[in-house]
């Protein structure tokens, strides 16, 4: 495999190690806040992310090259509020996207094309993950301080998921 297509795909398998570990640590949160809904959301998108590091660190080994699993990161502990878990959620998502975008770069420099359709896959999620995140915070932005709204959110937010494309089946209900 290039060795520089095999750096960068290290260099992913890392950064969705981080978010995996990221989105544990909002569902833990979320859970010792009473929003059982949104820790039920984290909790699944943690898997997610686990899943997504698994993929790469297959599709390097059955390329010939070596996969390194990564350390893992201590994230944070508390948040200030639901606001802030999905403003950092979407940040996070965004550098994420920046990091796939040099990933094709790279592949297209290096002229692998089996890699290069390989990480297309990841350009829709991120696609997905992004939008669907933009959504539940302009929704919690609607909702503002309003209790019974966030209660509704936190309820709808159990059934949603980040996997279904963010447009109407985007099984977000709120
Ligand atoms: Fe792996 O999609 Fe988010 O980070």
């Amino acid at each position: 495999m290039n060795t520089r297509v095999e750096a960068a795909l290290n260099d992913q398998i890392q950064k969705e190690a981080s978010s995996s570990q990221f989105y544990l640590a909002m569902a833990s949160w979320s859970e010792n806040n009473g929003l059982n809904g949104t820790a039920k959301f984290m909790y699944s998108h943690s898997d997610e992310e686990r899943f997504h590091m698994l993929k790469l660190v297959k599709f390097v080994n059955e390329r010939g090259g070596k996969a390194i699993v990564p350390p893992v990161e201590k994230p944070p502990v508390e948040f200030n509020d639901l606001v802030n878990v999905f403003e950092l959620l979407l940040q996070h998502e965004i550098s994420v996207t920046e990091s796939i975008n040099n990933l094709v770069d790279i592949c297209l420099q290096e002229k692998d094309y089996t890699t290069h359709n390989f990480v297309q896959w990841y350009v829709s999620e991120q696609l997905e993950e992004e939008a669907l995140a933009r959504m539940v915070l302009d929704k919690l932005k609607l909702i503002g301080g309003d209790k019974g709204g966030m209660y509704m959110f936190d309820r709808d937010l159990e059934n949603a998921t980040m996997q279904p494309a963010p447009s109407k089946d985007s099984g977000y209900n709120g």
